[in-house]
């Protein structure tokens, strides 16, 4: 669990906030499996919505809670808890019911939710290419020197490691934008998921058997990110498609991955472009 230590939160106000408080981007994916995650578990919160496109989490403020500089960040009474997957852990440890760590699957679970992390940059380079049509980097390296350069610690430690990790992305994004390179290396990775998965899901409705669980709501976020981005599921993993469907039929699911309207709008418009210019995902992958 990656709890922050008193010397490390340096945005103090946090402390004296009452009940429990979630400060999220709509379109971060981790942002949107917790939401998912509370809505299944029914508990109530309140939303801090950051602006991701405007850098809002590499701020002063945002940094003192979180050094990493990245959403979710939870703070419930004072304590405040960073890293989505171990969130949803204690969530699950704290409120059992219904269940959404089936108690003897948690090393199965580990690994996928592992896997799911992993593949996070790879969501994101997709994401921006074919949903966001972002090839260039929204962060100026003035922006990225002062996220660099913050004297921020984790459990008092020094933490640059995964500030490194969104530096060498940020800054190969301003260097060489998102070439088609790029895109399929990461779209493979997630063919190679997306095949394990369509296996799992000819066996049982759900990733982990007949009931919905964490890895479901986890995947469902990526799936549905990919589908915005035009990502043919319904004709290479018919049964990841038809999962998808199903759980976008219940609101507490489908509202969460929902793009604003300005961005559903920009979406239409670079898909028809795309599909012009024979440049759409499918082309570009040869998917
Ligand atoms: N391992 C972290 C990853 C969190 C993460 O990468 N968050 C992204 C959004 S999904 C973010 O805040 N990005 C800030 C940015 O790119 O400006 C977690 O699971 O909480």
């Amino acid at each position: 669990m990656v709890e922050l230590i008193d010397s490390d939160i340096r945005t103090r106000e946090v402390l004296s906030w009452d009940g429990l408080h979630v400060l999220h981007g709509r379109m971060s994916s981790c942002s949107q499996k917790l939401r998912i995650f509370l809505n299944l578990k029914g508990i109530e919160w309140q939303g801090h919505e950051m602006n991701l496109a405007e850098s809002e989490t590499y701020s002063d403020w945002f940094m003192g809670i979180n050094p990493r500089g990245l959403v979710p960040v939870v703070v419930w009474d004072g304590r405040v808890f960073i890293e989505s997957n171990d969130i949803l852990a204690m969530f699950e440890e704290k409120f059992p019911e219904p269940c959404l760590f089936p108690a003897n699957k948690h090393r199965e679970i580990d690994a996928l939710l592992q896997q799911e992390d992993d593949l996070h940059l790879d969501l994101r380079t997709l994401s921006f290419r074919f949903v966001l049509g972002r090839t260039g980097s929204n962060k100026s390296s003035a922006v990225l020197d002062q996220y660099r350069g913050y004297d921020a610690k984790v459990a008092g430690e020094p933490d640059i490691d995964r500030r490194e990790h969104e530096l060498d992305f940020y800054e190969r994004l301003a260097e060489e934008g998102l070439s088609d390179d790029l895109v399929r290396v990461s779209a493979k990775k997630f063919w190679a998921a997306f095949d394990e998965l369509e296996t799992r899901l000819s066996a049982s409705p759900y990733f982990l058997g007949e009931k919905i669980s964490v890895l479901d709501i986890a995947w469902f976020v990526y799936a549905s990110r990919l589908h915005l981005g035009g990502y043919p599921f319904a004709r290479l993993f018919p049964n990841i498609h038809e999962w998808r469907q199903g759980l976008a039929s219940d609101e507490r699911f489908a509202q969460e991955v929902l793009p604003p309207a300005p961005l559903q709008e920009l979406i239409a418009r670079n898909q028809a472009a795309w599909a012009q210019a024979g440049t759409t995902l499918s082309d570009v992958v040869g998917l």
